[in-house]
């Protein structure tokens, strides 16, 4: 069985996007797309708590973590569920390929109906030495952000 999903971002200024996310009998969850309006470098890129946009990407509240865990990185074991490392922008675009054997479209870790959030700046991956490392990677504001639907 193929699963899919997709996430529009949208935020107060320039920064757009999409994401599409698909997983196969249960394995690992492609996520591919492409976000435009970035500054060229390094912005955070995680799945938040809650499919709520009513006050902006505020409103997605904090890292997705149904396992109640601390921020890491995607590779770590020690991460939360919603934690997807960085994505890279270079002269305006950011092309994201990631696969994730964490992130699942059923299950306790579904992220359908959660919020993708780009930040304005690159995710410490839990390692910059701070208690923030250890909760938002210090990935500063969010630029755009989009509530991941089901998708044919
Ligand atoms: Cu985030
Ligand atoms: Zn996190």
């Amino acid at each position: 069985m193929v699963n899919k999903a997709v996430c529009v971002l949208k935020g107060t200024g320039d920064v757009t996007g999409v994401v599409h996310f698909e997983q196969q009998n249960g394995g690992e969850v492609i996520v591919t797309g492409s976000i435009t309006g970035l500054t060229d470098g390094l912005h955070g890129f995680h799945v938040h708590a809650f499919g709520d946009n009513t006050n902006g990407c505020i409103s997605a509240g904090p890292h997705f973590n149904p396992h109640g865990k601390t921020h890491g990185a995607p590779g770590d074991e020690v991460r939360h569920v919603g934690d997807l490392g960085n994505i890279t922008s270079k002269d305006g675009n950011a092309d994201i390929e990631i696969k994730d054997k964490i992130i699942s479209l059923d299950g306790v870790n579904n992220v359908i109906g959660r919020t993708v959030v780009v930040h304005e700046k690159k995710d410490d991956l839990g390692k910059g030495g701070d208690q923030e490392s250890l909760v938002t990677g210090n990935a500063g504001g969010r630029l755009a952000c989009g509530v991941i639907g089901i998708c044919q």
